[in-house]
């Protein structure tokens, strides 16, 4: 919970509000859903869902015959959390190595979250592979070598200018051969409206069914918190290239806007997998939709 401070901080104005109302347990009033209004918009759920949300809390807060705001609160934020519990399993046994490949616009962090990602599969004994296919920005493949080294895992790379597919079919080749039990794939930044790299995703992908048809096992999309709502515009063009898996929502130490979660998983009916608090090897929580809502608006019930 401690690596929510800030977003938690970010919000206080609009927590101290609610907070003030929730403490004294008033009656519902119209007021007490305009401070909701408000509070949910600063987190940056977007006004359509913001409005949704509301309008089911109202006819439950009548059904259940609810007149406290704590309780109102309460339901409120369990209305939230429902909406983000989004169960996709995987297939369970797929033959190995287990691939994730890992996209998103520039600079969203997704050569961080591998290096995090990798450090947690190695925690758990796992051989990891990682596969240079950003061969597009300079510095990029020594910036992964690096993680690699912090993580303690494997890496396979080509040069700068490399064909970003030829890249992952040699990495395939040998996570294969060496037995490595997960591979993640590091990929270019792209704007989401650039013709020629959205085209080079489309044919990594089919490098890697050729390879292995159950491959990729996982399609992360990356999203800056700190974006707003152009992340729901940047989760649809990818998913409509490629079939996203999960949500890794970076920056989070960073920001007093974690709504995005909310609007992403409700837009998509995909999954938040991990969220990024920092931009350390350890900084790497697993999502859990019960503390996020809590940390953004508060647990006034303890
Ligand atoms: N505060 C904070 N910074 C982060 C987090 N994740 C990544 N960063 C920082 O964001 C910047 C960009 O991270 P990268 O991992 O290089 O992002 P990228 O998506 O691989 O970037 P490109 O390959 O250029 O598209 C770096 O300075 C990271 O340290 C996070 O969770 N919190
Ligand atoms: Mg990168």
């Amino acid at each position: 919970m401690k690596l929510f401070a800030r977003l938690k901080d970010g919000l206080s104005k609009t927590r101290n509000q609610i907070s003030e109302i929730v403490e004294h347990d008033t009656k519902i009033t119209e007021e007490f859903y305009e401070s909701l209004e408000d509070a949910l918009i600063a987190a940056d759920v977007g006004a359509d869902i913001t409005m949704e949300i509301l309008d089911k809390l109202r006819s439950e807060v009548e059904l259940e015959g609810i007149t406290g705001c704590a309780e109102a609160y309460e339901t409120l934020k369990h209305l939230l959390s429902l909406d983000m519990a989004i169960q996709k399993e995987p297939d369970e046994f797929p033959p190995k190595p287990w691939t994730t490949l890992v996209i998103g616009v520039n600079g969203v962090g997704k050569t961080t979250t591998i290096g995090k990602l990798a450090h947690e599969y190695r925690q758990r004994g796992s051989r990891v592979l990682l596969s240079a296919a950003d061969t597009f920005r300079a510095g990029a493949i020594e910036q992964l070598q690096l993680w690699a080294e912090r993580a303690e895992c494997e890496i396979i790379t080509q040069g700068e200018g490399a064909d970003a597919a030829s890249v992952v079919y040699d990495s395939m080749e040998a996570a294969k051969k060496r037995g490595a039990d997960v591979m993640l794939i590091d990929t270019a930044g792209r704007l989401h409206n650039k013709g020629e790299l959205m085209k080079e995703l489309g044919k990594i992908v089919r490098v890697l069914k050729k390879s292995n048809p159950w491959t990729p096992n996982e399609v992360f999309l990356v999203v800056d918190a700190t974006t707003g709502q152009n992340a729901i515009k940047q989760a649809e063009v990818f998913n409509e290239l490629i079939e996203i898996t999960g949500f890794i929502i970076t920056k989070l130490d960073g920001t007093s806007k974690g709504g995005i979660a909310l609007s992403l998983t409700r837009t998509f009916n995909i999954p938040v997998k991990k969220i990024g608090v920092g931009e350390g090897l350890h900084d790497l929580q697993d999502f859990d939709p019960k503390s996020y809502i809590d940390a953004m608006f508060g647990d006034f019930s303890v």
